[in-house]
């Protein structure tokens, strides 16, 4: 079986991992990774709470990227050793704040280091945040798709639309559950030993109706570049 890991960064990351400890039918470790003392010492489900919020008192980072980005630094040797041996790691968190969006290019990069197959399932903030968290969020993608085998962002705008009436509480729910079905859809084609290009496409086929975008990692040597299969898919 593989050594599977599902690793969530930040508070709203954490939500979304606390709903797939709930509906999991895959084994898999779950990380809980925040600069919020909150998070890692009540708030959090997961098997394993890994605070990295000593520079920020404990309290996140007030949406900074740079606080959040050297606070995984800061625990670079103890990320590393709490997924030594992996097979593959998928990390949720959605961008917009300080922890997920800082830390995420980094622990993305650092789980690659440890030779995981590495996926990303995020996303992009809603459209009523301040615009400078909108581009924060812009700015971290290009630096996560250059290391991730696959990135997944969830169309949370889908879910307001659908479920606006009945409160913010019901579409956060119905968006933590399409994160838990492209989690499981990763871990279930993992088990089967298929490769990561793979693995994106049967996300991309199972979950296309609430994803916003997937990015799979481009092949380098001048190899053929993923063939789209929608404007979804680059
Ligand atoms: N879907 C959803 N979004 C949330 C939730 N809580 C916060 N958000 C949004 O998710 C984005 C990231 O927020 P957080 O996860 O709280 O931020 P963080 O990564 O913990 O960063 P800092 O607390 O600033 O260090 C922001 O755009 C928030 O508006 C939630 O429970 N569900
Ligand atoms: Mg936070």
């Amino acid at each position: 079986m593989a050594k599977s890991y599902v690793v969530s960064l930040g508070g709203a990351g954490n939500n979304a991992l606390n709903a797939f400890i709930k509906q999991k039918s895959i084994d898999a470790t779950t990380i809980t990774i925040d600069t919020d003392l909150n998070i890692t010492t009540w708030a959090s489900e997961a098997d394993i709470k890994l605070f990295i919020g000593e520079n920020t008192n404990g309290c996140g980072t007030m949406a900074s990227p740079e606080k959040g980005k050297n606070a995984v630094l800061m625990h670079e040797d103890d990320y590393t050793q709490l997924i030594n041996g992996a097979d593959i790691v998928v990390i949720v968190c959605f961008l917009g704040g300080g922890t997920g969006t800082g830390g995420l290019p980094e622990t993305v990069k650092i789980s690659k280091k440890s030779g995981a197959k590495t996926f990303v399932v995020s996303a992009m903030p809603l459209s009523f945040v301040h615009h400078s968290h909108r581009d924060n969020s812009e700015k971290v993608l290009p630096k996560v798709r250059n290391f991730a085998d696959g990135v997944f962002l969830i169309d949370q705008e889908l879910f307001v639309e659908k479920y606006r009436e009945d409160g913010m509480n019901t579409v956060f729910k119905k968006v933590n559950e399409a994160f838990s079905d492209v989690i499981d859809c990763i871990l279930e084609n993992q088990e089967k030993g298929i490769e990561c290009k793979q693995i994106c496409s049967e996300v991309h086929d199972k979950c296309a109706i609430f994803l916003e975008k997937i990015f799979v990692k481009q092949e380098r040597n001048g190899r053929k570049r993923q063939r789209k299969r929608s404007n979804k898919f680059e």
